[in-house]
């Protein structure tokens, strides 16, 4: 029906250049002389772009030029409308404290950048003044990788074990990057930035072992479509993370390049005597540690949310539909996502940019079609609460104390931000559609031979759940699981997942059941804990994957300490509509800039 967005984006990238170049040439100053604007808007978020004077959507020194020749003008002057939108004292006169307000605006940062806890912003502000590079970045990164994944540093008492693969073409595409912002500027939001991809999806320079030793070997040839629009975006590559094997379960547990027999387990970096939750463990504990800028994860009934909720980090399980699962080892299809995992909502979204999009391999993608904002960014505004209506039902808080006492106060914190909290009773049938069960136990065998079909490297040798059992090389705690999912047959596959069978059929209910309660109570979204302190409450998980509508979760407080000085909290999560992402990220970040609950762990500080 349409081009992907990655390749519409490319289209833009390579036609619009030249116009903006010119725009920018004229005194640009010191770092930005060689380095002119990009030409497709990277960031929408009003805050750096409502200022915009020259027509490309974000504040340059090109802006600052125009603002500074300005000066002196006052509102009675023929050309104060074209210069009035920063007169942002409102005195009626341009002077140098509009400038110094307009310049506030700007992605640029010449003071010092501290890799620990940067967001994207943080990195893009300071490549762009110079201050450091990607190659810079990505060899930090590595360093840390290095330092602490599989070592126990002061104070831990076991490692990480977050990372399966560091990509030894990183820095060559780092460099690549800072070639790019030398010649064309800021071209995306994430030029340059290093991610972590969780190891079930394809990369065409690293293995995919979806965390099995079986699969060592499985060089796809092509990258997950996702990480297609990732690298179109200029994003670094930077390693794949570790993942509860075949993303079965929240303990994140795997065999990849392990003995035949043996397994690691990913330890939260907070406590490193509990675990970094799962499946998307490994992801989550690289970014909460800060071994990569912005991490990757997928979620079929909890995998994105729960490391999420663990680690102190923001997580996106987008609506089925989003983003494309076509290269990633599937679980179950009729639940499957993949979506970020972020030390903040700007990550998050800038993230989710780059890998939405319309994918004729994934044919369910075709619904997003005319859904899908420009950028997600231009939804992060501190006003989103204002008027916004949020139900909760109290059913979904669970008993724990500490976690009901921060879901309270974060109901508290919403009103304060001008917001509408609603309490409700579950509608007839929300029991049903919380207690369907993951399409995981009846529906992987049939995924996987989809994948394997599809994308497995002809060198890997256990190429069916059954080869895979008689390989013996994978967590053999999980043989009676694969045994029974082995054992499932395609009848009993149809009357599940066909297009009539009951988990279908259950699923569409859900989504008409919870759209509809949402639309009598005029709800923006329906908020709940995602989970307790290393520990899932109830069915919560289960509300976005039993519905396909979309998630997010952000943190919502400190519940108690972990090793060495480290704070352990829990995460509060919003439910939306289809498509929502925007709404949801939008008052995820209001609520993150009122509050700033996430905490670095202590164990991992910057490298000296
Ligand atoms: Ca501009
Ligand atoms: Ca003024
Ligand atoms: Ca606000």
């Amino acid at each position: 029906m349409n081009h992907s967005l990655s390749s519409r984006r490319r289209l833009l990238t390579g036609t619009a250049v030249v116009g903006v170049v010119a725009l920018c040439a004229t005194g640009a100053p010191a770092a930005f002389a060689d380095a002119p604007a990009m030409a497709t808007p990277a960031l929408l978020a009003p805050y750096y772009t409502e200022l915009d004077l020259t027509g490309d959507e974000q504040v340059t020194t090109a802006d600052l030029d125009l603002a500074s020749a300005a000066l002196g003008t006052t509102a009675t002057d023929a050309d104060w409308a074209a210069i009035a939108g920063i007169d942002l004292d409102a005195d009626l006169v341009i002077t140098v404290a509009d400038i110094a307000a307009l310049s506030q605006r700007m992605v640029y940062d010449d003071g010092p950048f501290e890799l620990v806890e940067a967001s994207s912003l943080d990195m893009q502000a300071a490549m762009n003044a110079g201050v450091t590079t990607s190659v810079e970045i990505t060899q930090d990164y590595i360093d840390r990788i290095a330092a602490y994944d599989r070592t126990i540093p002061a104070g831990a008492t076991r490692a990480l074990n977050s990372i399966i693969t560091v990509n030894a073409a990183a820095l060559q595409v780092a460099a690549a990057a800072d070639a790019e912002r030398a010649e064309h500027g800021m071209t995306s939001m994430l030029l340059g930035v290093p991610i972590a991809l969780k190891d079930n999806y394809n990369t065409a320079d690293m293995v995919t072992t979806g965390g099995c030793g079986c699969w060592n070997a499985n060089q796809t040839s092509t990258d997950a479509f996702m990480v297609e629009g990732l690298r179109d975006a200029g994003a670094v590559i930077l390693a794949k993370a570790s993942l509860d094997e075949f993303a079965y379960g929240f303990a994140s547990e795997f065999s990849s390049f392990q003995d035949p027999g043996s397994t690691l387990l990913v330890a939260s970096p907070y406590d490193t005597t509990k675990t970094a939750g799962g499946s998307s463990g490994g992801t989550g504990a690289a970014i909460a540690a800060n071994l990569s800028g912005i991490g990757f994860g997928t979620d079929t009934g909890g995998s994105i949310r729960v490391p999420s909720s663990y680690n102190q980090l923001v997580g996106i399980r987008p609506t089925v539909g989003l983003a494309s699962r076509d290269g990633i080892i599937p679980l179950a299809l009729s639940q499957d996502t993949g979506g970020p995992i972020a030390r903040s909502v700007l990550d998050a979204a800038v993230a989710l940019d780059a890998v939405v999009g319309v994918d004729p391999a994934d044919t369910v993608t075709s619904r997003q079609a005319g859904l899908v904002p420009e950028s997600y960014t231009s939804e992060l505004s501190e006003a989103s609460l204002e008027g916004a209506r949020i139900g909760y039902l109290p059913s979904m808080v669970g008993s724990n104390s500490a976690t009901s006492g921060l879901f309270a106060a974060a109901r508290e914190t919403l009103a304060a931000q001008g917001a509408t909290l609603v309490e409700l009773t579950a509608p007839t049938g929300f029991s049903a559609v919380l207690n369907e069960g993951s399409g995981s136990t009846n529906e992987f065998k049939h995924d996987l031979d989809i994948y394997v079909a599809t994308h497995l490297s002809p060198a890997v040798e256990s190429r069916t759940l059954q080869q895979v059992l008689d390989g013996g090389n994978f967590v053999t705690s999980r043989r009676s699981v694969y045994v029974q999912r082995n054992n499932v047959t395609d009848a009993t596959y149809q009357a599940w997942a066909g297009p009539t069978g009951s988990h279908t059929t259950q699923l569409a209910a859900g989504k008409v059941l919870v759209t509809e309660f949402m639309d009598a109570n005029d709800l923006d979204a329906l908020i709940y804990p995602s989970t307790n302190t290393y520990g899932t409450i109830g069915t919560n998980m289960r509300l976005s994957p039993n519905t396909g509508m979309p998630s997010v979760t952000l943190p919502m407080g400190i519940t108690g300490e972990g090793q060495s000085g480290s704070s352990v909290g829990v995460n509060l999560e919003w439910l939306g509509r289809d498509f929502s992402e925007g709404t949801l990220l939008g008052l995820a970040y209001d609520f993150e800039q009122a509050t700033h609950y996430r905490t670095s762990p202590t164990m991992y500080p910057a490298l000296p």
